[in-house]
């Protein structure tokens, strides 16, 4: 561990440190936080692609002490830079998307079409390729006995995270905070969607036993019917279900307890930040009114950690700086969900 004798926890972040202002390396850090700047398939608004470099720089602002864990951040965490081949690679392939998209909702065919079908296979191979470069960074990460969330880029960035740990979890379940279900297949033909991951999940990581979802208010029929034939498998505590019952005075301690009562013993938490109120969230790609208060799921953390259940990873995603707001709230956001999950994590 380092030597953290003459860092002071209560004085100013200082730039030449990492995350949070901490001073720990690679080496020395517990937790590592994978950036993944990619949001090829963000179907309305761009900009989280930026969100790690946001967040990082945000974080400086937060507070070292956190009531709920105190001294968390002794543990170490470490955020690893950012990836400009992933990023570069990404803001091209977006435009490849962007151009895909506006012929759809122009009426055209993509399969009569050439040069868009060979983008829309480029964009596919793009997908696989970042799963499996996410797949590879994480594997390595947990081999090396380290404890390991991800930054987002858009919802589909932790496929590759999650793969890697059913490699090592046989049995483990999914709490979803989001506005939406992400259960669509292949949505608008690309198969790695932001809109596809939990679809993907279901199909490809069956140690996967179940995924939890909280907040979900945007969402298709088939992806109803998804959750309804799913056995099980699915369970989503739905946003108006839930206002509905704080309405008529259940708490949200007693729904918190059920929620958790739902997953099995090893958690990942995938938190996209539009599963917050988007006051919290403007920039995100694609805000949807309701949602949560940053401390009710905070305090649906508290809950779960105290339950025993073991949080085993977790991705942060949708967070976007916007391109005109700078550290706008939403990285102020991102960045305090961020710290409290990090805490969690190594709690
Ligand atoms: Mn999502």
């Amino acid at each position: 561990m380092s030597d953290i004798t003459n860092f002071d926890p209560n004085s100013v972040g200082l730039k030449s440190n990492n995350i949070f202002g901490l001073p720990f390396n690679e080496e020395e850090a517990q937790l590592i936080l994978l950036p993944v700047p990619w949001e090829v398939t963000v179907s309305y608004r761009a900009g989280t692609a930026r969100g790690p470099e946001k967040i990082f720089h945000a974080a400086m602002q937060v507070d070292l002490y956190d009531p709920d864990v105190e001294d968390g951040w002794k543990k170490g965490f470490y955020m690893l830079p950012v990836d400009r081949n992933i990023r570069t690679k990404s803001d091209y392939l977006r435009q490849c998307a962007e151009l895909i998209l506006s012929n759809m909702i122009d009426g055209g065919v993509i399969a009569e079409n050439e040069q868009l079908s060979q983008k829309l296979n480029d964009i596919n191979e793009g997908g696989k390729m970042l799963l499996n470069w996410v797949y590879t960074m994480t594997c390595n990460l947990l081999k090396s006995g380290k404890k390991v969330g991800l930054i987002g880029g858009d919802h589909s960035t932790p496929l590759g995270f999650i793969k890697a740990l059913s490699d090592i979890h046989p049995d483990f379940g999914i709490l979803q905070i989001d506005a939406h279900a992400d259960l669509r297949i292949a949505y608008e033909d690309f198969t790695y969607s932001h809109a596809s991951i939990m679809y993907n999940v279901l199909q490809q990581i069956p140690q996967v036993k179940k995924i939890v979802q909280v907040g979900v208010r945007d969402y298709c029929s088939e992806e109803l019917e998804m959750i309804k034939q799913s056995n099980g498998r699915i369970t989503t505590f739905f946003d108006k279900d839930i206002k509905a019952q704080q309405y008529e005075g259940v708490t949200w301690k007693e729904i918190c307890a059920k929620i958790i009562d739902t997953l099995p013993q090893k958690v990942y938490i995938s938190f996209d930040i539009d599963g917050l109120d988007p006051k919290l969230c403007p920039s995100t790609g694609t805000p949807v009114p309701g949602g949560f208060e940053t401390d009710q799921i905070f305090y649906l953390f508290k809950l779960l950690h105290a339950s025993g259940k073991e949080i085993i990873g977790f991705d942060l995603n949708e967070v976007s700086g916007g391109e005109h707001t700078g550290d706008g709230i939403d990285a102020i956001v991102g960045a305090r969900v961020l710290f409290k999950l990090c805490n969690f994590m190594v709690a």
